[in-house]
C-alpha cells in the first residue's frame, strides 16, 4: 500500500550465486577471496548479546490496534473523533496467551499508528485514550498490555509512528521533534523494560505544508539512555532492519551485516535499498540482522469483511520457512477486532500453526548420529547437539569443507535445519550443499547460500541412512552448530 510493496531483486542475485557455486575450487585451500569474489573480512562481526537473544527468539506477534480498527482504514488521516475507540471486551491477556501458546515470545503494540491517536493517556496531547470511552476515559492499552507480557513472560515492543496526521506542530520540524521525543519519553519511562522499539520510516507534510524532518540520532540516543535493552528496529537499524517487503520473504542470500551507508535513513527508497535490506552484504561494518513483518490479514488492522482471508495454516507454515529459514526473524500482525479481542479465525490459524511447528521440529532424527569431518574431526560432534554456540570448527584458513552424519539406521526427514554460532563467531558461510544416502546412493538433495542464526530446508519427504553438508565457500572461519533433520508432521 505504500512504497514499501517494492520487490527487490531477489531471485536475480540468487541465480548469480548458484551459478559462481559450481566454480568453487578444491577443499581446503586457502583463498583472499572467498569463492564467490568477496574479500575475507578483517575483523569479526558479531551481535550485542540482546541482538543474539533476539534472533534465538526468531518469532514475534504484532499487534495493529487503534481507531484505524473502528473505522475500517489503513491510514486514519488524523480527523478521527476519539468517541469511536471503545473495545468493550479488551483482554489484552488474551492476546499475549494466544501468541505465547503459538511460540512467539514477543509481542509489539501499536501505541501510536500514523492517525496520532495514543493508546495510552499521553500528557503530549488530548488525541488518546483518555478521551474516549473506553474504561470511562481512565484506560490505559499500553499499560494493560505491558502488564499482560509481564505476567505471561513475553517480551514486550511498541511502536510509536513518527508521522502524526493529527498534531497541529506535525511540519514544524524542531516543535514536532520535541513533541515526539516527550512522547517517546512517556513511552520508555512508564511501562517498564520494552524488548523491541518500532519504528516506520512514514514520513509526510504537516499542516504548515512542509516536510517533516525527523531527528533520528536524537530518538535513537533516548531510547539507549532510557532503556539500553530494547532494540530499534527500522530501515536503517540500529539494531534490527526491515527485510525490504511486507509479505514475509527474506532475501537468499541473508547476511546479518550491512553497510550503513546503503539505506541512510528510515523510509529510503529505490531498489538498491531495497536490495540491501533484502540480502546485507558479507562485508558489512554492522550487525544488523533482518526481521520479516507480514499480516496475517490482508491489511494490517482488523476488519470483520476480511475474516474469511486470514492466511491458513499452510500458508503461515510457508511465511516460517521464508522468514525464520532464512536467517529473519519473523513478525507476524494479528489484529485485534472492535472487541479489543484476536478473533476466533485468527486465534485458530495462529495456534494451528503454533502445534505445525512444534510437531515438526519435536524430534531430531540426526540427534545420536556419529559425525565425521574433512577438517576439524575433533570438534564435528559439536554440530550435532542442541547448543547454539558449541560449533564444529573446520580450521584455520579452512574455507570449504565437509561434515557427515551416519544416521541410526534408516530415517524419514523432510525438513533440514543448519545454524551458524553468529553469537560468537559471527557469519561467515556463503554457500552450502546437502547430500543424502538412500539405498547405498548418494545424492544432493539441497543447495542454498547463507545460513545465518539458522537456514532451513524443505524437500520432498526422504528416507536416507546418512547426511552430508558441505561448506563451499565462506568469508571467514568456518564454522556450524548444527545439522538437524525433522519430519512434518503428517
Ligand atoms: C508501514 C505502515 O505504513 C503500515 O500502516 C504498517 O504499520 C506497517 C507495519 O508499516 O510502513
Amino acid at each position: 500500500m505504500d512504497r514499501r510493496t517494492f520487490v527487490g531483486a531477489a531471485s536475480a542475485v540468487a541465480g548469480a550465486v548458484a551459478g559462481a557455486v559450481a566454480g568453487a575450487g578444491a577443499l581446503g585451500v586457502l583463498r583472499p577471496r572467498s569463492a564467490l569474489g568477496a574479500p575475507y573480512r578483517a575483523g569479526r562481526v558479531v551481535p550485542s548479546k540482546a541482538q543474539a537473544a533476539w534472533q534465538r527468539r526468531e518469532r514475534a506477534i504484532f499487534l495493529h490496534f487503534g481507531v484505524n480498527t473502528f473505522t475500517g482504514k489503513e491510514w486514519g488521516e488524523g480527523k478521527e473523533d476519539p468517541a469511536i475507540f471503545n473495545p468493550a471486551a479488551l483482554d489484552a491477556r488474551q492476546w499475549v496467551r494466544a501468541a505465547k501458546q503459538a511460540g512467539f515470545s514477543s509481542v509489539v503494540l501499536t501505541a501510536k499508528h500514523h492517525d496520532g491517536f495514543c493508546l495510552w493517556p499521553s500528557a503530549a496531547t488530548t488525541h488518546s485514550v483518555a478521551s474516549s470511552p473506553f474504561r470511562g476515559g481512565r484506560g490505559d492499552v499500553v499499560r494493560e498490555f505491558t502488564d499482560a507480557c509481564r505476567a505471561e513472560g513475553v517480551g514486550a515492543g511498541l511502536y510509536l509512528s513518527p508521522w502524526d496526521r493529527h498534531e497541529p506542530s506535525y511540519g514544524d520540524t524542531p516543535r514536532y521533534n520535541d513533541f515526539y521525543e516527550r512522547q517517546l519519553t512517556e513511552l520508555l519511562t512508564t511501562y517498564g523494560p520494552l524488548t523491541e522499539v518500532w519504528f516506520d520510516g512514514a514520513n509526510g507534510e504537516g499542516p504548515n505544508g512542509r516536510r517533516q524532518q525527523y531527528d533520528w540520532p536524537r530518538v535513537h540516543a533516548t531510547v539507549r539512555r532510557l532503556q539500553p535493552n530494547a532494540l530499534m528496529f527500522s530501515d536503517a537499524g540500529p539494531d534490527i532492519r526491515w527485510i525490504g517487503n511486507e509479505r514475509g520473504v527474506a532475501g537468499d542470500p541473508n547476511w546479518c551485516t550491512v553497510d550503513p551507508a546503503a539505506v541512510p535513513y528510515p523510509g529510503a527508497d529505490g531498489p538498491q535499498i531495497i536490495s540491501a535490506l533484502q540480502h546485507g552484504d558479507p562485508m558489512g561494518a554492522v550487525w544488523r540482522p533482518g526481521e520479516a513483518d507480514v499480516s496475517i490479514r490482508p491489511g494490517w488492522f482488523w476488519r470483520e469483511s476480511e475474516d474469511a482471508k486470514v492466511r491458513s495454516v499452510d500458508n503461515l507454515e510457508q511465511l516460517y520457512y521464508s522468514s525464520v529459514g532464512r536467517n529473519a526473524n519473523l513478525l507476524l500482525n494479528v489484529p485485534p477486532s472492535t472487541q479489543g479481542l484476536l478473533g476466533d479465525p485468527d486465534v485458530r490459524a495462529l495456534t494451528g500453526f503454533g502445534e505445525r511447528i512444534a510437531a515438526t521440529f519435536a524430534l531430531d532424527v540426526a540427534a545420536g548420529a556419529l559425525v565425521t569431518a574433512t577438517q576439524g574431526g575433533s570438534t564435528a560432534k559439536a554440530a550435532a547437539d542442541l547448543d547454539p554456540d558449541s560449533a564444529w570448527f573446520a580450521g584455520a584458513a579452512v574455507s570449504e569443507a565437509s561434515i557427515e552424519f551416519a544416521l541410526n539406521g534408516p530415517v524419514r526427514f523432510d525438513v533440514l535445519e543448519l545454524r551458524e554460532p553468529i553469537a560468537t563467531f559471527g557469519q561467515t558461510i556463503e554457500s552450502h550443499e546437502i547430500a543424502a544416502r538412500a539405498d547405498g546412493a548418494w545424492m544432493v538433495i539441497a543447495r542454498g547460500t547463507t545460513i545465518g542464526n539458522k537456514r532451513l530446508h524443505r524437500i520432498e519427504p526422504l528416507t536416507a541412512d546418512a547426511v552430508r553438508v558441505t561448506v563451499r565457500s565462506t568469508v571467514g572461519e568456518l564454522r556450524v552448530s548444527r545439522l538437524g533433520l525433522y519430519a512434518r508432521p503428517r
